[in-house]
């Protein structure tokens, strides 16, 4: 059984009952299928000969630059050449660690910087009003000039963090209970530096400088079961394309492309017969979404990958331990393995799961002394 977070107990109580929203069209699928040779549609990228730089990839197949032999999404990344060679969205990348929220209860919560084998490289502690849940990379300089986090505090506020753990926040979704009844929940970093983030039957966008609007909006009503369609707990980014996934607490899954406004709930949750429970969710580079989650039938914890084509969510990678719970996920987008926050009585820890292998165990723990404290927001660092 999962061990709520305080926040969650708000979806007991239901979730918005907003219209549904209806998605936009889609002109685009049935021309890509067209092998013609008389299609001369310029939309159109899948023909046979569209690959104009005989890699053996076309845009539609993944070519971020088709003409450039050293960029596909067969390459490696070479880290010196400022091209992104192997079409993830990031350029000359190398992963190089983590990000990890540690909230504490009692006092001043801290941000934890890990390199790629669980040592302590920093720990910047926060204001002490300054407590994060959800953890994500700001886009570009804060305030103060440097770069920084943006962090929710589980259920109402969205503020940035510099480096220097001074938060500034940028809304606080508990003081209009009308429009965000059930307030805030998972945030993440656009590519334009839009602040996403989830009231659970609306995406709604911060812009930099505070201002909230309603991107989209869906059937949340946990009491009309044959209505509802997501409640959307958790968001991540594909850092190439900027499509925003939204991971639903009773295992749904929905998408939102910031470039056509087009929303669409991909997976509906069966409130009566839900198949997974999750608290989030990230985007592997280069490789669609990915959840850490629970099987809602055998109780088994997994990391599982959304398969677009039939709309489910496939088990990657099984671990046994029945004292440990997953809460948030970060992707090593160069070797694939999973990084997981988890709590388990006093046993705060990061995980890593092997990919490919489902071996787990700890990157990095504490000494278990503080039960106040926990691990939540994960994010890679490159
Ligand atoms: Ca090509
Ligand atoms: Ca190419
Ligand atoms: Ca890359
Ligand atoms: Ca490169």
């Amino acid at each position: 059984m999962m061990r709520l977070l305080p926040v969650p107990l708000l979806l007991l109580a239901g979730c918005g009952q907003k219209p549904g929203f209806q998605p936009s069209p889609d002109d685009s699928v049935a021309d890509t299928q067209d092998t013609s040779p008389h299609d001369t549609n310029p939309d159109d990228t899948g023909d046979s000969d569209d690959d104009q730089d005989d890699d053996g990839f076309t845009v539609a197949e993944g070519d971020c630059d088709d003409n450039n032999v050293y960029a596909s999404p067969a390459r490696d990344e070479d880290t010196n050449d400022t091209i992104d060679n192997d079409c993830d969205g990031r350029v000359d990348e190398d992963w190089s660690g983590l990000d990890v929220a540690y909230a504490n209860d009692e006092g001043s919560s801290s941000i934890f910087n890990l390199d790629t084998i669980g040592r302590v490289q920093d720990e910047q502690t926060l204001d002490n009003d300054c407590y994060p849940v959800w953890l994500d990379h700001a886009a570009g300089p804060l305030s103060d000039g440097t770069d920084g986090w943006v962090i929710n505090n589980g259920y109402a506020k969205v503020s940035t963090v510099d480096r220097d753990g001074t938060c500034t926040d940028l809304f606080d979704f508990s003081e209009d209970t009308d429009a965000y009844p059930y307030g805030v929940y998972g945030i993440a970093t656009g590519l334009d530096g839009t602040i996403y983030a989830t009231t659970l039957g609306g995406l709604q966008a911060i812009a930099p400088d505070g201002t909230v609007s309603e991107v989209a909006t869906w059937t949340c009503d946990l009491y009309s079961p044959e209505t509802h369609e997501i409640a959307a707990y958790s968001l991540a980014v594909d850092p190439l394309t900027g499509e925003v996934g939204l991971f639903g607490y009773f295992g749904g899954f929905a998408t939102y492309d910031p470039s056509s406004g087009a929303f669409n709930v991909l997976l509906k949750e069966d409130l009566e017969a839900p198949a997974v429970y999750t608290y989030s969710g990230a985007h592997k580079d280069g490789d669609g979404w990915y959840s850490p989650g629970i099987d809602a039938n055998t109780g088994a914890y997994y990391v599982y990958r959304f398969n677009i084509g039939d709309s489910s969510w496939v088990a990657q990678e099984e671990w046994a331990d029945e004292d440990w719970e997953p809460f948030m996920l970060a992707i090593d987008g160069d070797t694939g393995d999973y990084y997981v926050t988890a709590n388990a009585g006093w046993f705060y820890t990061v995980w890593r799961v092997v990919a490919g292998s489902g071996y787990a165990a700890d990157l990095y723990t504490t000494d278990g002394t503080v039960p106040h404290r926990g691990f939540y927001g994960i994010v890679s660092n490159y």
